[in-house]
């Protein structure tokens, strides 16, 4: 079973999408393993982010994850990682497709509403920086056996 990391971002929370967002990877089949609300510190921010640093737009997504409460979760699913981008949507919002949360919910590049982990690899490092190990939960669903063929 492969992991992802996901933040519904400050705009999500301020707008009160948490719950229609996160529902969204609930009805794919995707099982929630981790789940906190957290004002990132500035240094957390800059780990999470250190790819883009010098990019024009660094500073300004800093202050953004920065600027008030974000959902941090890590969820789990067959290809979660490639299906959680597919639900999420292109990166410039108003690029993302009908369908996806970023292309029903949002509109700039700077205000896209979630993070998801890019990639396997990515996501282990992801998990790592925002959750302790003893923060995951392993638990199986009833429903399991109808979302995931090999299912437990
Ligand atoms: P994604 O969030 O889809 O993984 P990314 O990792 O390329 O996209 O970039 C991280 C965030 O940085 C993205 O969600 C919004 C911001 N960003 C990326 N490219 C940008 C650009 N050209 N102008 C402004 N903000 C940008
Ligand atoms: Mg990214």
């Amino acid at each position: 079973m492969e992991r992802s990391l996901i933040l519904i971002k400050p705009d999500g929370v301020q707008r009160g999408l948490v719950g229609p967002i996160l529902g969204r990877f609930e009805a794919r089949g995707l099982k929630i393993v981790a789940l906190r609300l957290v004002q990132v510190p500035t240094e957390l921010a800059e780990r999470h982010y250190a790819v883009h640093q010098g990019k024009p737009f660094y500073e300004g997504l800093v202050e953004y994850i920065t600027s008030s409460p974000v959902v941090a979760m890590v969820l789990e699913g067959t290809n979660a990682v490639a299906a959680v981008r597919k639900t999420v949507g292109a990166t410039r919002s108003f690029e993302a497709d009908p369908g996806t949360i970023r292309g029903d919910l949002a509109l700039e590049v700077g205000r896209n509403l979630v993070h998801a982990s890019d990639a396997p690899e990515t996501a282990e490092e992801e998990i790592a920086l925002w959750f302790r190990d003893d923060d995951l939960v392993d638990y199986s669903r009833d429903t399991d056996a109808w979302i995931f063929e090999e299912g437990r």
